[in-house]
C-alpha cells in the first residue's frame, strides 16, 4: 500500500514536470476548458489533480457532465448557458471539446489574441508512457480500433482502447504502469486541434466527405486527418483509396495494404489454394472466410489492423486468432431478422455516404435503403449510381429527406416517411422475397435521436413488431 502510494506520489509528479514543460503550472496558468461532455469532463478532472488551475464553460445550460464535475469539485469555476467572454479573458490555455468548432467567435477571437490551444489528445500525449497506435479515416475507425484491442489481449498485452471511440484519452491512462500499447480512435475534431501526439504506428484507414459542415471543403478535412502521421514512426497507408495511397512521406516507413490482388503489398487480399486468402507480401496469412467480420470493407480493415499491429510488435498468431474471434461492434451491418424472406440490416452507424456506399456494395440481391438525417453538408449525389444499380426503393427520413428525394426519386422508387417506425413498414410493403431492407442512413441522427445507438434501436424494434403484425 505504501509502496502503491509512492508510485501514485511519483507519477504525479512525473506528469506534472511534462505539462509544465508545456507551460502549465500550478499557480501561474489558468486553463478553460470549453464544452463539457466526456473530454471536458476528463481534461478537468485530469488538470485539476495535478493542482492545475481549471475553469469550464459551455453553452448549454445543463451540459451532460455537470453532476460529475461537481462531484469531483465544488471549486472548480463554471459559466453555463453561454461561452462567458470574461473567463476566456481571465485564461492563459484553451482546451476546447471536440464538439465546438474553433470558429466559434469566443474560441476564435481567444485563439486569434494569442491563447495557447491545447487538445485532450495533446495532454495525453505530453505524459503518455507507453507506444500509442492511433487510427482515424472515415469510415471503419471504431471497428479497426476494437479489433486491434483484441488481437492485442490475445496476445496477452496489457492493452487500452479509447478516445473518440468512448472513452476519453485521459481516462485510459490511471495508473499507466506496466501497459504495453494504448489504441486510440481519432476524429477529424481532435487531429485538427492537437499537434504533440507521436504515434508509434498510425493510418488513415481511407477518405469520403463527412462533416463538411464543420471543416468547410474535403481538403481541409483529409489534412486533419493527415495530421495523424505527424511525428509517427510507421503509416500504415490504404493503397485502395487515391486520397490516402499519396499520404507517404521519404521519412518515415510505410507498412502498404489493400483489397487490389497485388501481391508486392505488405498486406493484401490474393487467391490461394482456390479460396481468398488474407496475405503478408504474398504468403498466405489465413483463408479470408475465417475472418469472422464480413464484407469487404471489413477486409479492408482487417488488413489495416494485421498492417498496425505488425508496425508495433504483435505476433502474427495472435493477430489471427483475434480476426476469428472478433465479432463485430452492434449497429455496423448488423443482421437484425429475416422475415418472409426478407433480411433485415441495421448499419446506423452509416452518418455518412462513404459507409453508405460501403454497404450497399457489400450486399448481394436487391435493397430497400432506408437512409435521411443530418447530412452535416455532404454531397449525395455520389449516391446516385450505387442506388439505381442496387436499390428496388428508398424511404427517407430527417431532416434533409427532401433533399435526397429530391436527387434520387428520378432513379428509384422513393418514398418519405415522418420517422423510422413507419420507413420500417413502408419498406415491409415494398420489399420482395429475396431482397434486404438496409438502415444505412448516410448521414447523423440527431435531428431525430439522441444518437446512432438509439436509431439503431428502434430501427431493431420496430422491425421485432412487424413479426407480430405478421
Ligand atoms: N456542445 C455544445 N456546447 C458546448 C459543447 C458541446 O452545444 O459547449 C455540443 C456539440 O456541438 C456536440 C456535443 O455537444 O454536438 C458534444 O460535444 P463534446 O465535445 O462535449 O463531446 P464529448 O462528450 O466530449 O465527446 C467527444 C466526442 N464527441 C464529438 O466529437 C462530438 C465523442 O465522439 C468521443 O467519444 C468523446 O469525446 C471521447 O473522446 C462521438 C462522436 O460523435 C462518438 N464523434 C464524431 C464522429 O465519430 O463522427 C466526431
Ligand atoms: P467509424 O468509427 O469510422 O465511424 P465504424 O467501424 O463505426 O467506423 O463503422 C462506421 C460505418 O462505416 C458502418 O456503417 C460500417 O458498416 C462502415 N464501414 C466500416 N468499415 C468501413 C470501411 N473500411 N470502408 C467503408 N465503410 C466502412
Amino acid at each position: 500500500m505504501i509502496q502503491a502510494n509512492f508510485d501514485q506520489i511519483s507519477q504525479k509528479a512525473t506528469r506534472s514536470e511534462a505539462i509544465a514543460a508545456l507551460g502549465i503550472v500550478p499557480g501561474e496558468s489558468r486553463v478553460l476548458v470549453v464544452g463539457l461532455g466526456l473530454t471536458g469532463l476528463a481534461v478537468a478532472r485530469f488538470l485539476s489533480l495535478l493542482g492545475i488551475q481549471v475553469a469550464v464553460t459551455d453553452n448549454r445550460a445543463n451540459p451532460p457532465c455537470l453532476a460529475e464535475l461537481r462531484s469531483l469539485s465544488s471549486d472548480i469555476p463554471v459559466f453555463l448557458g453561454r461561452y462567458e467572454r470574461e473567463a476566456f479573458r481571465a485564461a492563459t490555455h484553451l482546451v476546447v471539446s471536440p464538439g465546438v468548432s474553433l470558429d466559434t467567435e469566443e474560441v476564435f477571437q481567444a485563439l486569434e489574441s494569442g491563447l495557447g490551444l491545447l487538445s485532450d489528445i495533446d495532454l495525453f500525449a505530453t505524459v503518455v508512457n507507453a507506444p500509442v497506435v492511433g487510427i482515424t479515416g472515415s469510415n471503419g475507425k471504431s471497428t479497426v480500433t476494437s479489433l486491434l484491442g483484441t488481437m492485442a489481449g490475445k496476445a496477452d498485452w496489457n492493452v487500452r482502447v479509447g478516445g473518440n471511440l468512448g472513452v476519453p484519452a485521459l481516462d485510459l491512462l490511471g495508473e499507466d504502469e506496466g501497459i504495453d500499447l494504448y489504441v486510440l480512435e481519432l476524429s477529424s475534431f481532435q487531429l485538427e486541434r492537437t499537434s504533440l501526439l507521436k504515434c508509434a504506428a498510425a493510418t488513415v484507414l481511407n477518405i469520403s466527405p463527412d462533416h463538411l459542415d464543420r471543416h468547410g471543403d474535403i481538403e481541409t478535412y483529409a489534412r486533419a486527418k493527415q495530421s495523424i502521421f505527424s511525428n509517427c514512426t510507421v503509416r500504415v497507408l490504404n493503397q485502395d483509396d487515391p486520397l490516402v495511397a499519396c499520404m507517404a512521406s521519404k521519412d518515415q516507413p510505410a507498412l502498404r495494404f489493400g483489397l487490389n490482388g497485388d501481391a508486392s503489398l505488405d498486406f493484401g487480399v490474393c487467391r490461394h489454394a482456390h479460396a481468398e486468402w488474407l496475405v503478408h507480401r504474398g504468403n498466405p496469412l489465413m483463408a479470408a472466410d475465417c475472418v469472422k467480420i464480413k464484407g469487404r470493407q471489413n477486409l479492408s480493415n482487417a488488413l489495416a489492423a494485421l498492417a498496425l499491429g505488425q508496425a508495433v510488435g504483435l505476433p502474427i498468431a495472435a493477430m489471427i486468432e483475434g480476426l476469428q474471434d472478433f465479432p463485430g461492434l452492434p449497429h455496423r451491418m448488423q443482421w437484425v431478422e429475416k422475415i418472409e424472406d426478407v433480411t433485415w440490416i441495421n448499419d446506423s452507424k452509416a452518418t455518412n455516404v462513404g459507409a453508405c456506399i460501403a454497404a450497399m456494395q457489400g450486399l448481394s440481391g436487391k435493397i430497400v435503403l432506408i437512409a435521411g438525417g443530418e447530412g452535416k453538408g455532404a454531397d449525395f449525389s455520389v449516391l446516385k449510381d450505387v442506388v439505381k444499380q442496387r436499390a428496388r426503393a428508398v424511404v427517407l427520413i430527417g431532416r434533409d429527406a427532401d433533399l435526397l428525394h429530391g436527387l434520387l426519386a428520378s432513379e428509384v422508387t422513393s418514398l418519405k416517411a415522418p420517422d423510422l417506425r413507419r420507413a420500417v413498414e413502408l419498406s415491409a410493403g415494398l420489399a420482395r422475397p429475396g431482397d434486404t431492407v438496409l438502415l444505412s442512413p448516410a448521414c447523423a441522427s440527431l435531428d431525430q435521436f439522441t444518437s446512432f445507438e438509439e436509431r439503431g434501436r428502434v430501427f431493431e424494434q420496430a422491425v421485432r413488431n412487424l413479426i407480430g403484425a405478421h
